[in-house]
């Protein structure tokens, strides 16, 4: 199949999920377009059969505002006439499928060329539900060819927000279960750790849905009574906030801030436990990627997350704004070395049994197939 794939090129999930399918696509022989403001940076490096196209958006005096959505819809019209594109796949909705189903209107081969969007996440449940954005999201959803989203609760929650009565399929995140072998001995546990210290870890885009704040306040807990160390990961608006807060609670240099990283892989291996406090998560990527690694994880109980973590087998959910309840969590297994070393070996096991991709890219693909037939 020829598959043009739009998403949005910055470390986020939506796009993380986006690269690493278009990398299985086009190693199982598909040709794939990714269509985005930039090269995600997933697929910096060279990869047989992907094709990075960057949109252009025009700059004119009179636009206050240059329109990516058309720069975006004309790039797509462009590929599906000299690649002969079949489906074009849009990672998260806004405003990836409104530009899709425009470009599927313009292109005057239309019966041909399919359009599937993935719903992620913020798409439907922060953005997507802002008055604003509601009309174009319900219609894009509606008019997409087939929709699929990442859990099931993403799918419900879809469903009763915009009244949806058409088919959406779920299909889960993935994991690669041999990454975690390729980036093993990569981290010095020492280097942050001197003394022995426990490691806990965090990921994510430092958005308020996160819930950052709580991820030091558990920390403070722990490291209160075990010598521990934290690691936070990615970039964000709140991290002048918690690098704050870090300092507030004078935790020093107990607190590393390590920015953004391509690969999490490495820092896993460094980690004893990782926390997920967030408000909402459809999904929960990064819990996902940890337990892939054989690292538990301490969450939140919300959206898609019971979906991915087994209760007490794989980690422990408690409900948002628990930090007592999450930060005791941590404390009873870091002093704890065989229940620790249990919840590592089910968490990986979980993560290889259920979440491999090379049980999850043949749903999209079959997905596809059927989108094409129908
Ligand atoms: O919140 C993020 O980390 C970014 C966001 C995105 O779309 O890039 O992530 C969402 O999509 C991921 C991939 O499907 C999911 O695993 C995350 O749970 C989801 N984030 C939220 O729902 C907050």
């Amino acid at each position: 199949m020829n598959i043009g794939i739009i998403c949005y090129p910055t470390h986020g999930g939506s796009g993380v999920v986006a690269s690493e399918l278009a990398i299985g696509l086009a190693q199982k022989g598909h040709e794939v377009h990714i269509i985005s403001y930039a090269p995600p940076f997933r697929l910096r490096a060279f990869h047989q059969n992907i094709f990075i196209h960057e949109v252009d958006v025009a700059s004119y005096p009179l636009f206050k505002y240059p329109s990516y959505e058309l720069g975006l819809a004309a790039k797509l019209v462009e590929l599906a006439e000299n690649h002969h594109l079949d489906i074009i796949h849009a990672h998260y909705a806004i405003p990836h499928a409104a530009s899709a189903y425009l470009a599927k209107q313009i292109y005057n081969n239309a019966r041909r060329l399919k359009t599937v969007t993935t719903l992620h996440g913020t798409d439907i449940t922060l953005v997507g539900a802002d008055p604003s954005f509601r009309r174009i999201v319900k219609f894009a959803i509606e008019k997409s060819d087939g929709v699929t989203a990442v859990s099931h609760y993403l799918k419900n929650r879809t469903i009763e927000e915009f009244d949806i009565h058409r088919e959406i399929r779920v299909i889960y995140n993935f994991v690669d279960p041999g990454q975690p072998a390729r980036n093993r001995g990569l981290c010095s546990r020492e280097a942050f750790a001197p003394k022995g210290e426990k490691i806990l870890m965090h990921a994510s885009n430092f958005r308020p849905v996160k819930r950052v704040g709580d991820v030091v306040r558990i920390f403070a807990q722990v490291r209160g009574r075990i010598p521990a160390k934290l690691l936070f990961v990615g970039e964000g608006p709140d991290r002048p906030f918690v690098q704050r807060l870090a300092s507030d609670m004078n935790l020093g240099s107990d607190v590393q801030f390590l920015g953004e990283q391509d690969q999490l892989e490495p820092l896993f291996f460094c980690a004893d436990l990782f926390l997920l406090p967030s408000e909402q998560e459809s999904f929960g990527l990064t819990a996902l990627e940890a337990m892939n690694c054989g690292v538990p994880v301490i969450s939140t109980d919300v959206g898609g997350l019971p979906e991915v973590i087994v209760q007490g087998e794989t980690g422990y959910m408690f409900p948002v704004g628990d930090v007592a309840g999450m930060a005791g969590k941590a404390i009873e297994l870091l002093s704890d070395p065989a229940a620790l070393e249990l919840l590592k070996t089910r968490a990986r096991r979980r993560a290889e049994q259920f979440f491999d991709a090379a049980r999850i890219i043949p749903q999209y693909e079959a997905f596809y197939r059927e989108i094409l037939n129908s």
